[in-house]
């Protein structure tokens, strides 16, 4: 794009617009004047839409909530009216771009792909005031895409679970933000939250526990499926994380077999001290039930994530020899290809022979990452950026402090492409903050410690870098946490935003 949009972003940030928007798009043109939808104005509903109700249902629902207005569908335009089409061209907005236009008689949204509209319809609800009975839209031309196709959040079950409609809920609330992806960290040593069809034991023991006094609990298959859909229905994507060879003492409690000695250690409900002494458990190649077990839990995750990715975690697996590691990660990564889906591990599976396609999500030591082959692509979460469980401040109320302290700027002033020499956008696949859960308890502090970071994510994994600054950011993310307050979510309100 030229430089005469990102001067305007500049001098212009008083255009509602520029001011609503966020993550900032690819291109802005305010224009002069505004549109007022009415209550004759209706979403007029394109060729090819027909099939993605949800997209419009959602609309009508947030119009309403937004200016008051409950629009009616209609096939034909006319003026004051909303129009949907998809018919934008693929090879321009890619699947998740779209072009909206809104001028002073009637809006037109279009793009290439149900995902791009999906996205063009959260920018058109960001553009009202959200103040009652006010339902103007400025006028203004917006072509958008992301930098990154992966855009995502992790919450860890497993140390503390929440719910099924925790879960919806937290879906609901990131999608805000234009995050696509929900990688759920299913199993850990104080947890295993999923249920496997001839393994019961695994969440009837393994997932009676949580850390410290936590009541434990796992999700059924019929729960995963609606997580599942619930996350479809918002163009987010499902990442199920089973943790494998380390962080699995909850597996080897459940299954005697699973254990080199055919005996299962107690259950584990601590919070190790310190990164040093994680990693304590486990799996081993040559106990009796491990290669069924591998198979049985691979093969049901796949069959029931729509998604093609699976992540088999491979963390601080420091209990477990290097050799043997390796041929762990091959077992996994075989047994994920076996169903057609792309592997995904925290960054230590790059000790292991990874074939084209695997994903090296980065964490912690660049120098690791960067043994992964040419072909692995990246999803970077810098602990020291996008660690949802490290404190704001040191004032925070919950939090951990291993990683520093990360108020919103921290969260949002990074870029993906200069953390790691020899890791660039070319393979990067995207970004994700993850929330770990051993000292988080509540959904309250799930919430207070996710937003607005993760509004901060969003904009990082889709607003062209030379676009970013902090200081267009601040405002436009201040209004954003205002509006999160409306609705309830207790944020955590950073002194930065005032
Ligand atoms: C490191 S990040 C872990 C987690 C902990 C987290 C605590 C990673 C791949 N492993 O097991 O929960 O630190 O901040």
């Amino acid at each position: 794009m030229g430089s005469s949009t990102s001067d305007a972003i500049v001098v212009d940030t008083a255009h509602g617009a520029l001011h609503r928007l966020l993550p900032l798009p690819l291109v802005v043109e305010p224009h002069e004047g505004s549109l007022t939808l009415t209550a004759r104005s209706r979403i007029v509903i394109g060729a090819g839409i027909g099939g993605f109700d949800h997209t419009v249902n959602h609309l009508i629902g947030d119009v309403q909530k937004a200016a008051g207005l409950h629009l009616a569908r209609a096939a034909e335009a006319a003026d004051g009216d909303i129009t949907l089409r998809l018919d934008g061209d693929l090879t321009k907005h890619g699947e998740e771009g779209y072009e909206l236009l809104i001028g002073a008689d009637s809006a037109s949204l279009s793009a290439g792909h149900p995902h791009g509209l999906w996205n063009g319809t959260r920018t058109l609800v960001q553009l009202f005031t959200h103040l009652p009975g006010d339902a103007t839209l400025p006028a203004v031309r917006i072509v958008d895409r992301p930098r990154y196709v992966w855009r995502g959040a992790m919450l860890d079950v497993a140390r503390h679970f929440f719910s099924v409609d925790q879960v919806l809920r937290f879906i609901e609330l990131i999608a805000r933000f234009k995050i696509n992806r929900l990688h759920l960290h299913l199993t850990d040593d104080q947890g295993w939250r999923i249920a496997i069809d001839g393994w019961p034991t695994l969440t009837n023991i393994g997932g009676s526990t949580a850390t410290g006094h936590g009541s434990g609990g796992w999700f059924s298959r019929t729960d995963y499926l609606e997580i599942v859909t619930h996350a479809a229905r918002h163009f987010i994507t499902i990442v199920p994380e089973v943790d494998m060879p380390g962080h699995t003492n909850a597996a080897l409690a459940s299954v005697p077999g699973l254990n080199l000695t055919g005996t299962s250690p107690p259950l584990y409900t601590d919070t190790p001290r310190d990164l040093a002494s994680v990693g304590f458990s486990s799996l081993h190649l040559a106990a009796p039930a491990t290669r069924d077990f591998v198979a049985d839990v691979i093969a049901q995750l796949s069959a029931d994530t729509p998604g093609k990715y699976l992540h088999v975690g491979g963390d601080e697996a420091n209990a477990t020899d290097a050799w043997e590691y390796r041929e762990f990660i091959e077992l996994l990564q075989r047994e994920v290809h076996s169903h057609g889906k792309q592997l995904v591990g925290w960054e230590e599976i790059a000790n292991a022979a990874l074939l084209p396609g695997a994903i090296v999500q980065h964490w912690l030591h660049g120098d690791v990452v960067r043994r992964a082959p040419a072909s692995a692509r990246f999803v970077m979460s810098p602990s020291g950026h996008t660690y949802l469980d490290m404190k704001h401040t040191p004032s925070c109320r919950v939090g951990r402090r291993w990683a520093g302290f990360i108020d919103v700027d921290t969260a949002y002033d990074w870029d993906p492409a200069t953390l790691i020499e020899g890791i660039t956008d070319d393979r990067i696949e995207g970004v994700e903050a993850p929330l770990w859960t051993e000292k988080v308890a509540t959904f309250e502090d799930v919430q207070h410690l996710c937003f607005p970071r993760l509004a901060c994510l969003g904009e990082v994994g889709w607003t062209a870098q030379h676009l970013r600054s902090w200081d267009t950011f601040g405002p436009r993310l201040a209004l954003h946490a205002d509006r999160l307050q409306r609705i309830g979510v207790p944020i955590y309100r950073s002194a930065l935003l005032d």
